[in-house]
C-alpha cells in the first residue's frame, strides 16, 4: 500500500482509538499521526497533542508531517451535549469548520468527517429511514452534525475540498468504550454480562435502533475514503446500516451464552432521544456507489463481543 501522511484528530475515543491501529497497519505507523488532547500512555506510534479548538495548531501540525489526509473524529456526542447545549455546539463546529479550513488552506486532499443517524428526527420515516429524508434533529449533537453536513457540502462545492463523511449508527465494539452517546448502553451490556452483574438499562426494552459491529465501521471508513472520486455522489453525508435491535432482543442473544444474566430498565432522557432516532436505515446509496455492504449481525457481533471481553477480564484476575 502506498504511505501517505494521516492525520486522526480524537484518537483517543471509541472509533479513533481502533481506527488508528488499522490505518497504521495499512500505511505503516511512520505514515499514521493520531492526536487528541492528552497522550494514551499505552500509545504506539507518533502522537501529538491537539485540541481542535486551536486552529493555528493544526496548521503547525499539518505542515510538520506534510499531512494529506484528515480523520476529524472529536466531537461531544448525543447524550452528552444535551447537558451544556451551548458548549457542545461551540465545541463540535468550531472543531470541525477549523479542520476544513486548515484543509482548504493547506491543500489537504481528502478529510473524512463522521455524521450520525442523530440528524434524523420524527419527521423523517423511521423505519428504513431513506437517504434524502428531510432532518429535524432533536439533540444539539445532531443539530451540529447537520450542519457539518451542509458545511462539507460547500466546502466541496466552493473549494473543490473532498470531504466525505458517513451517517454512523450506534458502534459496539470490544476494544474501546463509547463515552456520551445514546446508543452506550449496547457495549455496556456486554461488559455486564461478561462481569456477572444484573445490568441497568437506559432505555426500554423495546427501543430498537441502527448499530454496527466496530469492525464493520471501521472497514466502511477505510472504503469509503479509497473509494474513488468518481463514486461519491453525496457529500453531505452517506446513510450506512448494519444491524438493529432493542434491548430486549440483544439481552436475549447475550442470555443464549450467559443464561443467569439479568437485566432492569430504568429508562432516563434518553429514552426521549432515541424514540426520535430511525429504527432502521436504508443505505442503498451506499452499496450502489461505493459497494458497501455489511458483514455483521447481532448474533455473530454477539459471540465475538463475549469471547474478547471474557479474555480481557480473564487477563485481569
Ligand atoms: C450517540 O449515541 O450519540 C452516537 C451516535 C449514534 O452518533 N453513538
Amino acid at each position: 500500500m502506498q504511505s501517505k501522511n494521516i492525520l486522526i484528530i480524537g484518537a483517543n475515543g471509541q472509533l479513533g482509538s481502533v481506527l488508528t491501529k488499522e490505518l497504521q497497519s495499512i500505511y505503516g505507523k511512520e505514515s499514521v499521526i493520531a492526536s487528541d488532547v492528552f497522550l494514551d500512555t499505552e500509545f504506539d506510534g507518533i502522537f501529538e497533542i491537539i485540541d481542535a479548538t486551536d486552529l493555528d495548531k493544526i496548521n503547525k501540525i499539518i505542515n510538520k508531517y506534510s499531512i494529506k489526509e484528515i480523520y476529524h473524529l472529536a466531537a461531544i456526542l448525543s447524550a452528552k451535549g444535551e447537558e451544556k447545549p451551548l458548549w457542545t455546539w461551540d465545541l463540535n463546529i468550531k472543531m470541525m469548520l477549523n479542520v476544513f479550513e486548515a484543509s482548504r488552506l493547506n491543500k489537504v486532499n481528502k478529510v473524512f468527517f463522521p455524521s450520525s443517524i442523530a440528524v434524523f428526527g420524527d419527521k423523517a420515516q423511521l423505519i428504513n429511514t431513506p437517504q434524502s429524508a428531510f432532518l429535524n434533529p432533536s439533540t444539539v449533537y445532531g443539530i451540529s452534525k447537520a450542519a457539518g453536513e451542509n458545511w462539507a457540502q460547500y466546502y466541496f462545492t466552493k473549494y473543490g475540498l473532498d470531504i466525505r463523511s458517513i451517517r454512523y449508527p450506534g458502534i459496539i465494539g470490544y476494544q474501546s468504550m463509547p463515552g456520551g452517546g445514546t446508543t452506550d448502553y449496547a457495549v455496556d451490556i456486554y461488559h455486564s454480562a461478561v462481569k456477572n452483574e444484573i445490568f441497568s438499562c437506559f432505555l426500554d426494552s423495546e427501543t430498537k435502533l441502527p448499530m454496527m459491529f466496530m469492525s464493520d465501521a471501521i472497514r466502511s471508513t477505510i472504503e469509503l475514503m479509497q473509494s474513488p472520486i468518481e463514486n461519491i455522489k453525496i457529500r453531505t453525508s452517506y446513510n450506512l446500516a448494519g444491524m438493529s435491535f432493542s434491548p430486549n432482543q440483544i439481552y436475549n442473544e447475550i442470555k443464549k451464552s450467559y443464561p443467569d444474566f439479568k437485566i432492569e430498565y430504568e429508562t432516563d432522557f434518553r429514552q426521549t432521544i432515541a424514540d426520535k432516532w430511525p429504527k432502521s436505515i436504508d443505505d442503498k446509496q451506499a452499496r450502489n456507489d461505493w459497494g458497501w455492504k455489511p458483514k455483521f449481525d447481532l448474533t455473530s457481533m454477539t459471540s465475538i463481543m463475549l469471547e474478547k471481553l471474557k479474555e480481557k477480564y480473564n487477563k485481569q484476575v
